[in-house]
Order: structure tokens, then C-alpha cells, then sequence
């Protein structure tokens, strides 16, 4: 079976790519045009030479690309991970965001809608369109918020895979992921940040990590779980909207205990707000503070998920702790930076 993955570069299509490999799948791995394309992730997890994998160079802003992609393919599923991705950049460059996150799904519909609507299409949702959230937890029932230049994007494209599904037939579905992180997590987000950062500081690399809001809490899983659930999503008998999360929430502030614990630091917890910082309680160091410049101009202060429907219709389950998720992640860090 020949399917497509956009967005192979990234933490999600390198997981992705590795089990429909292993499925027997042939995959048509999507990448950018940039001067220095790295698939390091690829590298990593050993498949970047593997034969059944072709490396396609696409943008997802480009219709005219997306239905050459999927015409020379001959793919049956399309796996549509690719998005500026980054909240924080979404501030700054929301119309970038728009044309990627948002209008770049409409191509691949648009292209599926043209050449075959027999593909079967998944679309990377996230918990970031509950935003300022109006239920706890969060399920595929619960009112969309989203509090983001980037939020507001991907609903609009959660949306128009749900109207393609109910206009056209198309089998479109789309999972609500929940936050989910890896040794493969790019440095630029909160979690990968702070077990590189506690890695460093060690390893006597770094003397204080700087980060923004510890308040906020979010509902942390394992990638490599999670991408099991996209495949699953698109083997079912009809297409749906499926929540991926693990039912529980920690803040930003205690991931960082959690990780510097991993890295055998013990935290202490002095001050509030601005003035809030972390100590190594060894040396007494100040090896955390906040910088306001990491804060959001409107933020999502809290995601929990509930994941029983995938449960119950796709038998989905996520085995891994946010204890060994983190422990995963700094051993992988302290070895990179050792
Ligand atoms: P990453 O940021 O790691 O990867 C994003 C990928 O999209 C990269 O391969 C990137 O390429 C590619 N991309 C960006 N812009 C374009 C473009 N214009 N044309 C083609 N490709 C492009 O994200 P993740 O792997 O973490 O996430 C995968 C998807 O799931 C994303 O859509 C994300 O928004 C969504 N999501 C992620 C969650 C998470 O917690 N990880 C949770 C919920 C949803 P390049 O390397 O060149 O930048
Ligand atoms: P998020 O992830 O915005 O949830 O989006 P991120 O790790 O960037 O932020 C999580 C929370 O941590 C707070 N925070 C910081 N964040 C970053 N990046 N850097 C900091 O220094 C810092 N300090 C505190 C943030 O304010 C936020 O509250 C991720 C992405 O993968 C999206 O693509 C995906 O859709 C959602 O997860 C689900």
C-alpha cells in the first residue's frame, strides 16, 4: 500500500514514517525546499535509507503540487502532519500560519476531491483549538476556544476536513492530539527545552535555563504512542473525530522537577511570577528563571484530555508515564550533549 506523510521532517512524520514502514507500507515522505534540509529525526530511528521510503519535495501551500503528489503516488492514505507548528511563532507570523496550517489542508482535500476521493485522508488536530477551554477534561464534544493565531488555523482546518467528509464522501478524519513529546521533540518547545536545558546544566554546559509561563499545564504523552493512533484512525469502518491524550495534566513548573530529578538535580521554589526561580538545592545556584519574553500574548492555561472514545472504537491506549516519557528524554539529551 503507498501512502503519503507530509511533514516527515518533523518529531511526528519520523514515527510516523517508521511504523507503516514497518506495516509494509511504501511511503511517499514529503520535505521543504530549504538550503540545508537536515533528516536528522529519519537518521535517528534508521529508516532515512531504508528502500520502501521516497523523499518528496512539496509545499504545502501549493495546490498545483499536492495534486501532482497524490496523481504520481498512487497513495490510499494520506497522513497530513505538516504545519507551522509553533504557537509561539504563530503571534509573529499569523498570515504565514494561515496559508500552511490552515489553507494548506484545503489543497490536500482539494487535490484528493480532484484526482481520487477514495484516499483516505487523517489530519493532524490538536488540543490547541479547546484553548481557553469550556470543559474539563476536554473531549470531541466540548466547545473549540482557540486562543492562537495557530489555534485558529488548525480549526479551520479540522473543520473543512469534517465539511469535505459530509460534502463530498471523503474519508477525512481527524485526531485532536493532546501535547506529545519525545527525544525527537524540536528544542523550540517547552519540554525538549528544558530536558536539553537540564541536560547542559549537568554537564556544567549552561548555567541557568530561562523559560516563560510555569503555570501553565498541558497534557503530556509519548509521540511514539500517539502516531499509532493517527494509523488506527484511518483503518477504521468509517471516518470520525477521535481525542488522543492521556487524562492527565501537569504544569510547566513541575515537568521541570520531573526533569531535573532525571538528570539527579533537586529543585527548590522561591519567589512568584516574574521573580520565580529554581535552585539547585546542592549549590544553591539559581538555575531557572522566568523571562517574560517566553510568555504569550494570550496563553491556554490548562489541557486535559479524555481519550476514552479512541479507547472504547480503536482500542487505542498510551502505556507510557510522563515519568519515563521524561527520563526517555533527558538520557537521550545527556548522551547528545556528553
Ligand atoms: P513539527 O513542527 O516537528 O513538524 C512539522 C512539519 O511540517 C515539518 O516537517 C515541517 O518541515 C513541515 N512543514 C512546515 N511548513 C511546511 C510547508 N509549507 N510545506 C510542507 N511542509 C511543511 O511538528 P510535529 O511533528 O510535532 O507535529 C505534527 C503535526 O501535528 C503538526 O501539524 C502539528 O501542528 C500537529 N500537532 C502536534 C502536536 C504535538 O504535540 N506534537 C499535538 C497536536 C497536533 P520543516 O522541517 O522544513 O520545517
Ligand atoms: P504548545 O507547546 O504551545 O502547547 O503547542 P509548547 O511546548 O510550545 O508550550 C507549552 C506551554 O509551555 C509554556 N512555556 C513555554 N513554551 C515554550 N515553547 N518555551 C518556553 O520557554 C516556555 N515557558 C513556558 C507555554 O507558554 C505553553 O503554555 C504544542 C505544539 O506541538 C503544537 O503544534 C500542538 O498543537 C500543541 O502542542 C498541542
Amino acid at each position: 500500500m503507498n501512502v503519503i506523510i507530509t511533514g516527515i521532517t518533523g518529531q511526528d512524520g519520523a514515527y510516523l514514517t517508521q511504523l507503516l514502514l514497518e506495516k509494509g507500507c511504501t511511503v511517499y515522505g514529503t520535505y521543504r525546499r530549504t538550503s540545508s534540509v537536515s533528516f536528522w529525526r529519519l537518521e535517528e530511528l534508521g529508516v532515512a535509507d531504508n528502500p520502501n521510503l521516497h523523499l518528496v519535495e512539496f509545499d504545502l501551500t501549493d495546490l498545483g503540487s499536492a495534486i501532482r503528489l497524490i496523481e504520481s503516488s498512487g497513495a490510499t492514505e494520506v497522513y497530513n502532519l505538516a504545519a507551522q507548528s509553533f504557537v509561539g511563532v504563530s503571534f509573529d507570523q499569523p498570515h504565514t500560519t494561515g496559508q500552511i496550517t490552515g489553507l494548506g489542508a484545503l489543497n490536500l482535500l482539494e487535490a484528493i476531491r480532484i484526482v481520487n476521493p477514495k484516499i483516505r485522508f487523517y489530519q493532524a488536530s490538536t488540543s490547541e483549538m479547546f484553548g481557553k477551554v469550556q470543559a474539563i477534561p476536554q473531549d470531541e464534544n466540548t466547545n473549540f476556544y482557540p486562543r492562537s493565531p495557530y489555534g485558529v488555523a488548525k480549526l479551520y482546518a479540522h473543520w473543512m476536513t469534517i465539511n469535505y467528509r459530509e460534502s463530498y464522501g471523503i474519508f477525512g478524519s481527524s485526531g485532536i492530539l493532546f501535547n506529545h513529546e519525545s527525544p525527537l521533540r524540536g528544542l523550540e518547545f517547552v519540554t525538549r527545552k528544558i530536558t536539553d536545558g537540564m541536560a547542559k546544566i549537568k554537564l556544567g554546559k549552561l548555567d541557568q535555563l530561562q523559560l516563560g509561563n510555569l503555570d501553565a499545564k498541558r497534557d503530556w504523552g509519548y509521540a511514539k504512542d500517539y502516531v499509532e493512533g493517527m494509523w488506527r484512525m484511518l483503518q477504521a469502518d468509517t471516518p470520525d473525530t477521535y481525542v488522543l491524550a492521556t487524562g492527565r495534566t501537569e504544569s510547566v513548573r513541575d515537568f521541570v522537577t520531573m526533569a531535573a530529578k532525571a538528570a539527579g538535580i533537586t529543585m527548590e521554589w522561591q519567589g512568584q511570577g516574574e521573580a520565580e526561580c529554581g535552585r539547585d538545592a546542592a549549590t544553591g545556584k539559581v538555575i531557572v528563571a522566568v523571562n517574560p519574553k517566553f510568555y504569550r500574548p494570550a496563553e491556554v492555561e490548562l489541557l486535559i484530555g479524555n481519550p476514552a472514545k479512541a479507547k472504547t472504537e480503536l482500542g487505542w491506549e498510551t502505556p507510557t508515564t510522563l515519568e519515563q516519557l521524561c527520563a526517555m528524554m533527558v538520557e537521550a539529551d545527556l548522551q547528545r550533549n556528553g
